[in-house]
This record gives structure tokens, sequence and C-alpha cells, in this order.
């Protein structure tokens, strides 16, 4: 299997950070979406959505969505368990991931693809032409808010997104938090304690710093 990717953008970086969690190395296609490779002809014969990453299997299949390319890899490489290990917890840890992504990645792709200069007419990802929309931008910026302020609620009870276990939810939140953050320019809100106790734990562990 071979991982096409592009490892300072968000989405792959999931995959990057879940692999050094898992200590698993595969082989690595770059794909320079600075210059706008993924948005070639070649790559959109492997993924017609134009998106990093896509995981190619070894019979042809193309994985492009982060959730199916770590169950993948969690079903090839069982250890360290990072989708739960009981039907409880592995429905937790999806419940949880599902949450981050819908309120707070897509938030900050609103918010961000919606603002900056360098995406504008590319305020969706592939090879559409699709025009910024200012309103949608500030509604990002809302909603990330309100998701920090959630999370923070939820890292009251537990040191982790989905429970006591640290999981691919851990993972896509950091990514998610990280990238808002710098992509909006924004700061964590100074009330959220909890949620700064965890970005900090989180980001010092060896994994994710070996990952980045
Ligand atoms: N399909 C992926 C998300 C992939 C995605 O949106 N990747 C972004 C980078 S973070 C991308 O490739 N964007 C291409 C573009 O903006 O042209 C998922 O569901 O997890």
């Amino acid at each position: 299997m071979k991982l096409h990717t592009f490892p300072d953008a968000p989405s792959p970086r999931r995959v990057h950070l879940f692999l050094a969690e898992k200590d698993m190395e595969i082989e690595q296609v770059f794909v320079d979406m600075r210059t706008g490779e993924h948005l070639s002809d070649a790559f959109a014969a492997i993924h017609s959505d134009c998106t990093l990453p896509v995981l190619e299997l070894d019979d042809g299949t193309c994985l492009s969505s982060c959730a199916a390319i770590c169950r993948y890899l969690e079903t090839v490489q069982p250890d360290p368990p990072l989708l739960g290990s009981t039907p409880e917890e592995c429905a937790r840890v999806d419940d949880r991931d599902r949450w981050v992504e819908m309120n707070g990645m897509l938030a900050v792709m609103e918010g961000f693809r919606n603002s900056v200069k360098g995406m504008k007419d590319h305020a969706l990802p592939g090879r559409r032409p699709v025009a910024q929309i200012p309103e949608l931008a500030e509604r990002g910026r809302q909603r990330f808010q309100w998701f920090m302020n959630d999370l923070d609620g939820m890292l009251s009870n537990h040191d982790f997104v989905a429970g006591d276990d640290f999981s691919v939810a851990d993972i896509t939140a950091l990514v998610t938090i990280d990238f808002g953050l710098r992509g909006m320019k924004m700061h964590l809100p100074d009330d959220c304690t909890y949620l700064a106790q965890w970005h900090r734990a989180v980001s010092q562990r060896p994994a994710i710093q070996a990952g980045d």
C-alpha cells in the first residue's frame, strides 16, 4: 500500500499522526498541493475529488476519507488500539470522532476556505470553481469558537476526547484545533482550561512530536 500525501495539510496530518502512534511506516508519494499537483489529470485519475490523503491499497482500491484510512490501518495493525477495544469503546470513539469532524473540522474549513486570499474561487476542494462567501467565513469562526467551548466541557470529565484512553478522536481534535488557530488567527479561549491542559498533554506525546 502507499499513501499519497502532503503532510503540511490538516487531513493528511491526521493520517501521519495515526501512523506515528501505531509506529507504522508505509510508502509515501508526495503530492505538492502548493503547486496544485493534486488538481492535475494524473492525480485526478487516482482520486477524482482531487483531495489528500489517499491510501492506495495493493489491489488498487483507493481510500480517501481519513476515517476509512484509519479504520483500514487499525485492522492491519490492531496494536495499540486507537479506535477502541470493546464494542462500547469502539462506538464511543466513532461517535466522538464524527462529532469532531462535523462540529470542528467542517467549521474550520468553512472559516478558512471562505476567507483566505489563496482560496479565492476554491472555497471547496476539487477542480470546479467555487466562490467564497464572506458570511460563511464568519459563521465558521463562530462555530469553531463554540466547538472549543463544547470540547472544553467534555474534557472536564475525561482525560481524552472519547473517554479515559487516547484515541483517533484526539488526533482529529488536535489537528482541527491547531489548524483552526493558525488558519483563522484565533487563540484558545482563556476560560477553556481543560482544553488547554489536554492540548498541551497531547501535543507533547512522543509519537505526536515524531509524526509532525
Ligand atoms: N476526504 C477527506 C478530507 C480530504 C480533504 O479535504 N483534504 C484537503 C486537505 S486538508 C484537500 O485535499 N484539499 C484540496 C484542495 O483544497 O484543493 C476526509 O473525508 O477525511
